[in-house]
């Protein structure tokens, strides 16, 4: 399998929970590198552009607030199989839906606030890494 990109983003409700270095420390544990990051404040609006995709369905103004609510922080993850294997190490988007031991059975509070966003194809990772960083962000180690 080849090294992939693909873009995290440790979401509000984790980022004020102090769970930052136990999510990081999951995507080492498993063969990711973070090869960029930074804390941000993002804007609704920023998280609407961001959520593009999602404009028309019911809960994307909620979603849009929620993302905005607070600091988040946005990461490259390098490795073998990023992609999918970062979504494996989320688990399902409805934290009582996630398989145990994912981030989001152990951290989310509920379908909205699930604690991290991972990209969802390869594709979506180069369009989504662009939205938050540059070229001469990204750190390969
Ligand atoms: P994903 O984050 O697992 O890829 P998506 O379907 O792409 O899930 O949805 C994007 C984000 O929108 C979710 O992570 C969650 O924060 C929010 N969301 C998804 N479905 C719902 C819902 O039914 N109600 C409220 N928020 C939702
Ligand atoms: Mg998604």
């Amino acid at each position: 399998m080849a090294v992939q990109r693909t873009l995290s983003i440790i979401k509000p409700d984790a980022v004020g929970k102090n769970v930052i270095g136990d999510i990081i420390r999951r995507f080492e544990e498993n063969g990711l590198s973070v090869i960029a990051t930074r804390m941000e404040h993002i804007s609704a609006a920023q998280a609407g552009r961001f959520y593009a995709v999602h404009a028309e369905r019911p809960f994307y103004k909620d979603l849009c607030t929620y993302m905005s609510s607070g600091p988040v922080m946005p990461m490259v993850l390098e490795g073998k199989n990023a992609v999918n294997l970062n979504r494996e190490l989320m688990g399902a988007t409805n934290p009582k839906e996630a398989e145990p031991g994912t981030i989001r059975a152990d951290h989310a509070e509920s379908i909205e606030s699930n604690a991290v966003h991972g990209s969802d194809s390869l594709e979506n990772a180069a369009i989504e890494i662009a939205f938050f960083f540059g070229d001469l962000d990204l750190h390969s180690h």
